[in-house]
């Protein structure tokens, strides 16, 4: 059993630490600049350390406030491979993750090995871990499969997972809202969040749910 840690501020707010997860160019610093645009009121301002070409460095950070006195840590890893060093210490004291997938054919391979990155660094507490599954860029032609591409992730865990179109801010609010419902019940509330967990396993074959929670308009030019 894994004992619960709830970071307790000094004024007595509550702050939990969310990341976004994932191969180098799948829409995580997109994802985060999107979710800003639309929450402004309740979303600090972003850091962003990165190279001249967009592509993050270190990490994207920014502080949203969930209710009164919860805030949400919010951050992206970076997925070049040659970051490993800054992801692993990015996932320490992490309390949930969105996993943001590449629905790009020709990321496979980056796909599972960041997936696999962060069963390695989790090790049993992968399992009951706080995750959402965006399944990202679903505007491109050839997208994978949604099904195809959450049976190469292998996950092998309760998961629930949202079409996006990061660029466009389609399926992006549901995926934060989510994960940050999830996290703060895993740590406030950790008999209701493993119903929803045995809820979710119980979605045979795949042990979870794809929701289509994108917008209409987006569903149908999906086609
Ligand atoms: N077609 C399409 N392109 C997207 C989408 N989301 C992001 N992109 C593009 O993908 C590229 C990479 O996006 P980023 O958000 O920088 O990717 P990242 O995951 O933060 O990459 P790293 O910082 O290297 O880990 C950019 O050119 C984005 O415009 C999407 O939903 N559809
Ligand atoms: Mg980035």
């Amino acid at each position: 059993m894994v004992p619960l840690v709830v970071y307790i501020a000094r004024d007595g707010s509550y702050r939990f630490k969310i990341i976004l997860y994932g191969p180098s160019l799948s829409g995580k610093t997109t994802m985060l600049r999107k979710f800003k645009e639309t929450n402004s009121d309740n979303l600090g301002k972003i850091l962003s350390i990165e190279q001249s070409d967009g592509r993050t460095i270190f990490f994207d950070y920014t502080t949203l406030r969930v209710h009164r006195n919860v805030f949400c840590d919010i951050y992206t890893a970076p997925g070049q491979k040659r970051h490993r060093k800054q992801r692993l210490i990015l996932l320490k004291s992490v309390d949930g993750v969105i996993f943001v997938a590449d629905s790009d054919p020709r990321a496979v391979r980056e796909n599972l090995e960041s997936i696999r990155e962060l069963r390695m660094f989790f090790g049993s507490r992968f399992k009951t871990l706080p995750l959402v599954i965006a399944l990202n860029k679903r505007d491109l032609p050839d997208a994978l499969p949604m099904t195809v591409l959450l049976r190469i992730l292998e996950l092998n865990r309760p998961f629930v997972a949202y079409p996006t179109i990061a660029i466009r801010g389609l399926g992006i609010d549901i995926v934060f809202r989510n994960a940050i419902r999830l996290t703060v019940l895993s740590k406030l509330a950790p008999s209701i969040y493993r119903m929803e967990l045995l809820e979710l396993s119980r979605r045979e074959p795949y042990y979870g749910v794809i929701k289509e929670s994108i917008r209409e308009d987006a569903i149908y030019a999906l086609g």
